[in-house]
Order: C-alpha cells, then structure tokens, then sequence
C-alpha cells in the first residue's frame, strides 16, 4: 500500500465519496485503544471458574486451597453477590439472570465463582484449585421438550420453561385463504444457533474512586448508554456517578449489547477492595457462554394459486433463548422484526406465531448481524418461494417477479402491520440476473443436467428493515430509541460531533464526518467524531441493528442543518444583507448575486464567538435528539451459484452476484465493505458455522477447532453492484446497510444447493451445509461417486 493512500483524506468530502476510513491509520500501526490494552495503577484480574454441567445443583464450593496460592486476593461467590443483592440482575427483556449462582448452574459454561488475584496467572492458577461440588440435574436440551408438561424446569426461580408466546397477522384470514388456496407448501428449517466469533472477546476494567465516589467502566458494550442506566438503578449508585467508557471494539456484532456477568461482579469487585479490576474472556469463555445468534426451529407454509399468485403466509416458530431471556430487541416485539417475514412480496394474509422456550444453554438470541431476527424472517420467506417455485415447476426469479410488490405501490402496508418507506424489487432482481447471465446459466445447467452433473442457482429478494425506532413502537427498558448527535464548531472552524452510537468497526468516525461535512462544506479532516464516553457524549441507544445511519446520520444532518440556519445569521449580518438573500454554496456564504463577495463557513464560526449579531446568543453548536418517523426498508436481490463435487459432497461457489440498495449512499467503499464482510458471515452460516448440544448439554463449536469460521481461502469472490432507491423520510434519503447482506445471503447458497438437487427428489438440507451432509444425500439418492 503507498503511503498516501493510507494517509487521512484532506478536502470536503460528502456524501458518496470514496474516501479511505480515518480510523483506519490508528488501527493498521497497531494504535488502536481496546479494552485489555488500557492498563492502571494497582490494577488486579479476574478470572471465573465455569461450570462443567449444564444443569447441576451446587452442593458445596471449597475455596481454601486456592485461597493459599500466592497472589490471590478474594474470592466472590454467588451467596456473598446476593447479600449485596447482586447474584440477578435484570435483563434488557424484563427477565432476570444469574450473576453467579446459588443453588444451581443452568448452562455450562456459566460462571460460578470469581477469582480476583494480582495478575492473570494467579487468578487462573486458583480457578484451577476450586473445587464445586455438583449434584447433575436432567438437563433440557430440546426446547420443543422443554415446552411439555413433564419436561424438568431449567429456572429456580419459573415454574414452567416458557418465556413467551408471540402472534401478529390475521389468523382466521389467513387460514381461510388457505382453505381456498390451489396450493400449500410446507417445510420446516432449522435456523442453527452461531457465535459471531468478532475478533476481541468480550471484557471491561472497574475503576472506584472512593474520593469522588465515581465508578468508571471501559467496556466492550455496543450500548454505553443503556448499559450505564441499567447498572444505576441495579447498583443505586447515582447515574452521574458512574462512567461508561466503550474504547475501541474489535467487532461486536450484536455480541456486545448484553450485559455480562463479568462486568458486574467486576465493579462489585472494584468497589470492594479499592483497586481497578480487569477482566477479560478467553476466547473459549467466550464462545461458551456470551450471547448467541438465531436458534429458531420453523414451520413455513405458503399459499398460492396454479399460477404462481401467492396469497397468504403462515409461520411457526419454536425458539430458543437458553437459561435466561436475554434478548435486546425493542422491548415490544418479543421475537424483534420477524414479522418483517412476508418479505418483498404483496401478501394478502399472514399470520405468524412464536413460542420461546428456556433450556439449559446460554442466553441470546439477537446478534450476528441480524437486524432483530430479520435473518430468520428473510431465510424463511426466500426458502418457501423457491419451494413453491419448484413445487410449481416455475422460474423462480419468474415467480419472485410475479409476486413482487410493485414500485408504484411504496408506501406499502404489509399484511403483518408494517409500512415499507420505498423500494423497487423488479429492478434489482432484474439488474442482478442481467449481471450474472441468468438464462444462460439455466442452458448451461439443463446441458450439465444431461450429463449427471450438479449446478444450483439460488436467488434470495430479501427485505430488510433497520433504523430501530419511532418512539410510539421502540424501547429499550422503557428508554425510547431515539438517537443522538450533537456537533460544536470551534471559533477556527474546527469541529468535533459526539454520538450516542458506538461503533464497533463500521467506520463511523468517516461517514458521521461526511455527512457534517456534505451540509456545512467543512473538509472532513477538521471534523472529529467521538462516539462511546457516556461522560461527555449525549444520550444514545448505541449501534446495533444496522439502525446508525438510519437514526444518529439523521440525527447530525439535522444537527448541522440547525448549525447552518444561525450561520446563514451570522453570515448576513457580515455580509450586510437580509437573511433571505444569503446563498451557501460548498462552505461559503455570499449575497444572491454575488458570488464572489463571500465569507467561509470558517469566517462565520469565527464570527459566532467574536461578532455576533445583537440579537444572536454566541457560539456555533446544536444537538439533536432524533425520533425517526418510520423504519427504513433497504433490500437486495443476490444470486449464487454453485457446482456440487459428488464425490465429496463439497459445494462451490462459483458466482455470487450482490445487488444492495441502501438507499443514499454516504461512503461507496463503506457500504461495499460492509457488503462484503456481511456475505461472508452470511456464507459462514450457510456452509461452516454451528453452536451444538449432545443431549447432557456439552457444547460442539466451543472452540475455533470445532466451531469453523471462513478464512480467506473459502471465502467467494463477490460481485457487488446497487440500485438506489432514498428513503422518503430520512433526511439525507439513507438506509442502513450493515447486515443487509447477512439478512439476505444464506437463502440464496441454500437455495443454489437446493436447486442443484432439486431433481433427485430433495426439498431441503439444513444449514450449515456441511460436505457429509451433501454427501449423505447424494448416497441416498444414489449419485454419489
Ligand atoms: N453507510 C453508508 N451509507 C448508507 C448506509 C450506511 O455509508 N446508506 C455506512 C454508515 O455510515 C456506517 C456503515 O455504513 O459507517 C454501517 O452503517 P449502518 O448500516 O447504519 O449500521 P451501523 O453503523 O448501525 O452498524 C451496525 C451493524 C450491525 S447491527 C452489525 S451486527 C455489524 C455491522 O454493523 N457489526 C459490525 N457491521 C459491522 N462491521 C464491523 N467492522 N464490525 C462489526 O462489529
Ligand atoms: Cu442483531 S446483531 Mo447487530 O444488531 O448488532
């Protein structure tokens, strides 16, 4: 790489331009801050011995051999948290989980007692020497099981496993439509339950100040905000007492808007003995016993005519949230967006249950780039249609086509309530199918077909919906999901804008300075973005759900457009000249007219603290606290294909042609990146990754050994492209992008698998879809070579 092309980009650079992320120097020098780099004076670790059963009853704890180890200095358990009233805390669902417990482990891997010692090694050598006494319960593995009468109960403190029944859509409609259907197919799928393996696991260092009385946390938390919130009315400590500080985050994902138990005790622990305390997950840790992705066991069923008219959705969901519910969807919408699940499709009638179950596993549940379970929603729309297509012997881009809600009919009212802001589907199926030479891939595959080769093409038309949310639907703990921003113009011209978001690697410090920079015509080099410090930044719900652009973008474009009306004041008072009459142009202000008699925005900043006009309050800021009206609705059309080795079950991707629409686009290279990085997730699920349970609940996938993540190697070449369709009612015509690709890219490889095999008689094979399970299949059908 020259160096020039890593260095900062210089100039103004709005929306659209390409420009290289800003942050990105500190972290290609190996200078980016993240949590385990910070290191304080008189600073002691904690480690957590874990439980090896899944559900077992705590007999006895012995501590005294570890207790001797030099450099151990206390030892918490579960009884000391609760006489502090701290062994459960609230989840962001209204449910509560275990800091560390007192009569029973209910996953393994869960926490049982914290070491504090003053380094790691001593920490872990005590975990090592404490000794718990389990009695092993029957552990509840099957959350169908778990939702029948006998089964055992995973909860001390429920009397039943079930978290929660969940409906939407017109249930008596849709079964009539059913009734009078020529066609019903159905199928169940398996949406396997992930790790979303971000590259720093999860951790936090406590800091107590007994002088001031402040409590400070750096923490890996998507959320700083909400979390700060939560820990005030758990702890008592006052709000402004406690500081939450999410440094740099390598990747989050969704992983990192729980709140951990590590965190807790943590800053019990830093309380307690007066020193800073550091704790940090091994990777193993992490993927035993942090939040996990998906998990929903579905029933699909569509309805539709001879031709191909579909006219009702039906769907049912088991899912499984593990010990606690611990979930962070908007607190209406218990199973988040899948009612989002009729997808790009004008549906007459739908009608949508989910049942959600305990067992003994982690909680989670809402991560891995799901937008709030829109991963499943669009897997199991994008599946059905091409079931039906090939139940019907249709095309199905044919099929998508005829069924498509039609451009002209945006805003469109959903039959499961929601109202799409706009979009155009035909146009980007169409663009992707001309990219990839569609028909002639259906000859070459027909020709292959003769020859007993196998060729799959798999097309998935997914809706997204991102941009969480308009006050009167979303909340979080009651918190409305308003997003923030507030932007200071120094008396030079120079600008720093703080959020309530906190990215975790989606370049935020770039686009946020574009936008600023696209309204008020300042170069992007003297806009500093400062996001994750809930001391000096204001409210925010914090980034998940791809809902950043969609709220805080909005929310520093309106910010700006403040700014921009008191400097058109300003600017006329220098100018000399009625307000009215004042045109900006790229960062200069000048009488209609005159063009070349101007003053820079630079000039009116200086203007705003030295001259201001009489009647204007000095200073150049505004903050916004902004309530989006609607959700955005960004989609795509990706089509795959694969070739299918049948000797060894192996799939390979040949093509993959990725067709996003985000809308208005802030940084082209972003968004591409984004794509790309989301498809290869997407591809990660469908081919290699899944978190399992034997049925005494060991975890399979608790290690990168087991648990197999694309590297370079399998990773598909993409070919990316766009259509642009703006959202009619943000203010910069934005949607969000960040897991777009992962929403809408596991229906397309499976459908590709599928549609290669389609012809020996096979309807559907679970993700991730392994080479052995390719293989059995063709064994089965009597192809395997
Ligand atoms: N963007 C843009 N133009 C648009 C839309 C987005 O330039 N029309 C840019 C944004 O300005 C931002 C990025 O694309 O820099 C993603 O924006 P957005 O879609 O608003 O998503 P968020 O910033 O809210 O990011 C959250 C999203 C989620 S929920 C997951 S999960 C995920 C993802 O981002 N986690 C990530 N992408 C990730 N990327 C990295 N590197 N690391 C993670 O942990
Ligand atoms: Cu669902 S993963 Mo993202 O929303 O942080």
């Amino acid at each position: 790489m020259a160096v020039e092309e890593t260095l900062p980009p210089v100039g103004v650079h709005g929306m659209g331009h390409k420009i290289r992320r800003k942050e990105d120097m500190r972290f290609l020098v190996g200078k980016g801050t993240y949590v385990d780099d910070i290191k304080l004076p008189n600073m002691v670790y904690l480690a957590f011995v874990r439980s090896p059963y899944a559900h077992a009853r705590i007999k006895k704890i012995n501590v005294e051999k570890a207790k001797s180890i030099p450099g151990v200095i206390d030892i918490i358990t579960g009884e000391e948290l609760e006489k502090a009233g701290l062994a459960w805390i609230p989840t962001l669902m209204g449910d509560k989980m275990m800091v560390l417990p007192t009569e029973k482990v209910v996953f393994q891997g869960q926490e049982v007692v914290a070491v504090i010692a003053e380094d790691k090694y001593a920490a872990w050598d005590a975990v090592n020497q404490i000794e718990v006494d389990y009695e092993p319960l029957e552990p509840v593995i099957d959350p169908k099981k778990a939702l029948e009468p006998n089964s055992p109960i995973v909860r001390p403190d429920k009397n039943s496993n079930l978290v929660f029944r969940w409906e939407a859509g017109n249930k008596e409609l849709t079964e009539k439509i059913f009734k009078e259907a020529d066609i019903v197919v159905s199928q169940d799928f398996y949406y396997q339950r992930l790790h979303v393996a971000y590259m720093e696991p999860v951790g936090c260092i406590a800091h107590y100040d007994p002088v001031s009385g402040k409590l400070t946390l750096w923490m890996t938390t998507q959320a700083p905000h909400v979390v700060r919130t939560v820990f005030s009315l758990v702890t008592k400590i006052p709000e402004n007492k406690i500081r939450i500080i999410s440094p740099d985050i390598g990747g989050g994902f969704g992983g990192k808007v729980y709140v951990y138990p590590g965190y807790v005790v943590a800053a019990y622990a830093a309380i307690k003995l007066g020193r800073p305390v550091k704790w940090i997950n091994t990777r193993s840790e992490d993927m035993k016993s942090t939040a996990f992705a998906r998990d929903f066991h579905i029933h699909g069923e569509l309805a539709a005519k001879k031709d191909g008219t579909i006219l009702g959705l039906r769907i049912k969901v088991i899912s499984d949230h593990g010990a606690f519910y611990g979930d962070a969807n908007p607190s209406k919408f218990p199973a988040g967006l899948f009612s989002i699940c009729t997808g790009a499709y004008d549906i007459k009638a739908a009608y949508v249950e989910v049942t959600g179950a305990y067992t003994n596993k982690p909680a989670g549940g809402i991560a891995y780039r799901c937008s709030f379970r829109v991963t499943e929603a669009a897997y199991t729309i994008e599946r059905l249609v091409d079931i039906l297509a090939h139940e019907l012997g249709m095309d199905p881009a044919e099929l998508r086509l005829k069924n498509f809600i039609p451009p002209e009919k945006f805003p469109y009212k959903s039959a499961l309530g929601w109202t799409y802001d706009s979009g155009n589907y035909p146009a980007a199926l169409k663009k992707a199918m001309e990219k990839i030479g569609y028909y002639e891939l259906r000859k070459e595959q027909e020709e292959k077909r003769k020859r007993g080769e196998l060729m799959g093409i798999g097309i998935s038309t997914f809706v997204e919906i991102v941009g969480a949310g308009p006050a009167d639907l979303f909340d979080i703990v009651g918190i409305k999901m308003f997003e923030s921003a507030e932007i200071r113009i120094h008396p030079t011209g120079k600008v720093i804008a703080r959020f309530g978001t906190r990215a975790q690697g989606q370049g935020h410090e770039t686009t946020y300075a574009q936008i600023i920079s696209e309204i008020l015509g300042i170069p992007v080099e003297d806009i500093i973005i400062e996001e994750g410090d809930t001391d000096t930044c204001p409210y925010g719900l914090g980034t998940y759900a791809s809902r950043s652009t969609p709220t805080a973008g909005a929310a520093a474009a309106v910010s700006a457009r403040k700014i921009l009306d008191k400097a058109k004041k300003i600017a006329a008072h220098l100018l000399e000249a009625r307000e009215e009459d004042i045109v900006f142009e790229k960062g200069k202000f000048y009488v209609k007219g005159y063009p070349d008699k101007y003053k820079t925005i630079q000039e009116v900043a200086l203007a705003a603290y030295t001259n201001p006009p009489p009647n204007i309050e000095a200073g150049l800021e505004a903050v916004t606290y902004y309530n989006p009206p609607n959700m955005t609705f960004p989609f795509g059309a990706y089509i795959c294909v694969v070739d299918i080795d049948k000797g060894t079950g192996q799939v390979k991707v040949r093509r993959f042609v990725a067709v996003d629409d985000c809308g208005n686009i802030i940084n082209p290279v972003i968004v591409d990146g984004q794509i790309m990085g989301a498809l290869t997730m997407g591809f990660g699920t469908s081919f290699m990754e899944e978190i399992r349970y034997d049925e005494n609940g060991n975890i399979f996938g608790g290690s990168f050994a087991e648990y197999l993540i694309p590297t370079a190697v399998e990773t598909p070449k993409w070919e990316l492209d766009k259509t642009v369709t703006p959202s009619p009612h943000h203010p910069l015509g934005a949607k969000g992008v960040g897991e777009s690709a992962t929403v809408g890219s596991p229906a397309a490889f499976v459908n590709a698998v599928v549609d290669a095999l389609w012809h020996l008689g096979v309807k559907h094979i679970d993700m991730p879809i392994w080479p052995w399970k390719v293989w059995k299949v063709l064994r089965e059908k009597g192809v395997a070579s």
